[in-house]
């Protein structure tokens, strides 16, 4: 997908060669095939550039190497011409003609391309029947219906592409939760090892761990005789792409992927998640602002920066009511600071050592920073009550998890050796069921192969209670919802497993009907006795698509009545960072209604099981504490709860 903020010619900030790294050539000439295409350039033309692209990000050799010894078109994918385009680049620091293509295809048609749903092939079609070439003119043209009309379009591809503005439009300059926070302790850790640096921790949207974020916001402490030395240091970092400004006390920068770059330190397992958080980071960049202040300060410029304005502004208030002002540079009172404003008046700030101690002045206990929303915090804080919250430590296993069975990359004993390296004391395998078909093929386990699975589980858990190891894999499937409500495969093969986990897949169509209809069809599903747990209840995948219409209360309410029945009836936080659905906003609603909560990596790989962080810092937003989420109970509780 392309995205506006990384679009572009890079410059460089080497000397001499190399003057571009591989990952660097990669991008552009992604976006070349794009521009080509936008240019209608003839199709060999836009396939060599992707080849290429693919070609050199494969590349295991040192790409500066191969340029020197000329032996880049040795590389399968790489032809004379783009070879020789390479070797300009790296040695010259020259783009040859490339300029000249990002010149001529107008911006608007770029950004036409970051539609949803919209590729550069349909975009050129849009350009030339309809001369549309903004996001805006595109808007427009859809709702005088000129799309529906145009031929090989229709008035899905329209609704799809008016769909397709309102979500870019909201998610304009926003990078979900996984690659923002992981550009942000990238960041964090590379600032906190500058000399002269006391403090830095990470504030905004990315502390209150939003499901997606805008720009990262980063505060850090010095002494004022090395403030200017730590702003120099920072501004060498690698990763930065861009200075947007720096001041005496504020840098804005654009961080680039290369940010994330591990530097071993953090050992193996660091190095595996920095590298699936480059793969997910694509081409992706992100604004930071760094704030360096005193240390006296720190608290409050923390405390301020870390939002959201909505708590900043009852903060605000309560400090008013006692008398105190309160803002980013200290919590001074009125008496005291007459006409003085900023600085000059947080000379006469109370002092505090910590966040905790600007809440206790006011009266509160220390709100934890993914409450901060102003949903009732500030109440809990006021009446001692603000929540102990559910960590990642607490989790004792997950029950959705694929396999090679159907659309996972390892296998069910990779996957449960993984688990117990994680320290966990079960998992649950749950692939897809056979109503689920990617490109007209079924990629789910139909019930010949359920046995087998079945046999293959037995003998793990068989081998486990040899070994004298409390673990458990528990046999599961991720059974699809059909679109009446009626539950994938037979009554007898869904009571083989110990637990069912419900999901809608056929999105199209639950997206094109009517909510209640949704609604019903969902309760339908639930209803059915094999039925254990709802997964990802909506079906959105953040920025690229909205959820399927449906009445999230009614279902929820149903699921409590059935759980007070004594029939286990659970809702999934799917821990993906492209789903986190549960809303972590809808949390409370189905802790209040008696619905037990279980946060799923929904993994596909060994990999994927890591995600389950992403699920608890959700969870953690929607003020839950262990108690609520089921996965945190022991084994056996478990094993009792599916009741097999
Ligand atoms: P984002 O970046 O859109 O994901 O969201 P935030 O929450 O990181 O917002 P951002 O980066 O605009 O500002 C960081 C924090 O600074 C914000 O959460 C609260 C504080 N802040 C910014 N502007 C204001 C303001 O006008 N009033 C108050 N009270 N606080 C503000
Ligand atoms: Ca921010
Ligand atoms: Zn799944």
């Amino acid at each position: 997908m392309v995205k506006i903020g990384g679009w572009g010619l890079p410059k460089t900030k080497r000397s001499e060669a190399p003057f571009y790294t591989k990952n660097q050539i990669v991008t552009v000439f992604d976006q070349v095939a794009v521009l080509l295409e936008l240019d209608g350039a003839n199709l060999f033309r836009v396939r060599a550039y992707q080849n290429a692209s693919r070609a050199l990000g494969q590349l295991e050799k040192n790409l500066f190497e191969l340029v020197k010894s000329d032996s880049l078109t040795q590389t399968k994918g790489i032809g004379k011409g783009l070879a020789s385009l390479v070797k300009e680049i790296v040695m010259t620091g020259e783009w040859g003609k490339l300029k000249d293509l990002y010149d001529k295809v107008p911006a608007g048609l770029v950004e036409m391309v970051g539609i949803p749903g919209l590729g550069p092939k349909r975009a050129r079609i849009l350009f030339e029947e309809l001369e549309v070439s903004t996001v805006e003119g595109l808007k427009s043209a859809c709702e005088q219906n000129l799309v529906a009309e145009l031929q090989g379009f229709g008035a899905k591809s329209q609704k799809k592409y008016l769909d397709g503005i309102d979500l870019l439009r909201r998610n304009q300059g926003r990078t979900r939760l996984d690659v923002g926070l992981g550009f942000g302790l990238a960041l964090k850790k590379r600032v906190s090892g500058i000399t002269g640096v006391i403090q830095v921790e990470l504030a905004g949207s990315a502390r209150r761990r939003k499901e997606t974020i805008g720009d990262l916001d980063l505060v850090v402490s010095a002494t004022p005789e090395n403030q200017k030395s730590v702003i120099e240091s920072v501004l060498d970092l690698p990763g930065i792409a861009d200075v947007k400004g720096a001041g005496e006390s504020k840098i804005s920068l654009i961080l680039e992927q290369s940010v994330l770059v591990s530097d071993n330190s953090g050992g193996k397992l660091d190095q595996s998640l920095s590298e699936t958080i480059m793969n997910r980071a694509e081409d992706s960049t992100i604004d930071a602002q760094i704030r360096i202040v005193s240390p006296e300060m720190f608290p409050f410029t923390l405390a301020y920066f870390t939002g959201s304005k909505e708590h900043n502004i009852r903060m605000r208030q309560l400090a008013i009511d006692k008398g105190l002002r309160l803002n980013e540079f200290g919590l001074m009172p009125e008496t005291e600071i007459e006409g003085l404003v900023g600085i000059d008046a947080a000379k006469y700030s109370l002092s505090c050592v910590d966040e905790g101690q600007i809440y206790h002045y006011l009266g509160l206990d220390w709100v934890t920073p993914e409450l901060r929303e102003d949903n009732g915090e500030i109440e809990a804080a006021l009446s001692k009550s603000i929540p102990n919250l559910v960590e990642v430590s607490s989790i004792r296993g997950a029950l959705h998890n694929h396999t090679t069975a159907s659309d996972g990359q390892n296998t069910l004993d990779e996957m449960a050796d993984e688990a117990r390296r994680l320290g966990w004391e079960y998992i649950g395998i749950a692939d897809h069921s056979p109503a689920l078909r990617i490109g007209g093929r079924s990629i789910g386990v139909d019930p010949d192969a359920v046995e087998i699975q079945a046999s293959e589980i037995t003998s793990y858990n068989e081998k486990m209670e040899d070994q004298g190891e409390i673990f458990r894999v528990f046999h599961g499937s991720e059974c699809d919802i059909l679109p009446d409500g009626k539950l994938d495969y037979s009554e007898d093969v869904r009571g083989k497993f110990h637990h069912v986990i419900g999901s809608v897949h056929a999105i199209n169509t639950w997206k094109s009907r009517d909510e209640q209809v949704n609604t019903d069809a969902i309760i339908t599903a639930i209803e059915d006795p094999s039925f254990t747990v709802l997964g990802h209840p909506t079906g959105r995948v953040l920025q690229v698509r909205d959820g399927f219409p449906v009445d999230m209360l009614q279902v929820i309410e149903r699921m409590g009545e059935i759980n007070r029945e004594g029939e286990l009836k659970a809702i999934e936080i799917n821990a993906s960072p492209y789903r986190l659905d549960l809303d972590w906003r809808l949390c409370r609603t189905a802790r209040d209604h008696g619905v037990p909560i279980l946060i799923n990596p929904d993994a596909h790989s060994i990999e994927g099981l890591s995600d389950i962080a992403y699920g608890v810092d959700i969870a953690r937003k929607g003020w839950l504490e262990a108690k609520d989420v089921l996965n945190t109970l022991p084994v056996e509780k478990i094993d009792h709860l599916l009741g097999k």
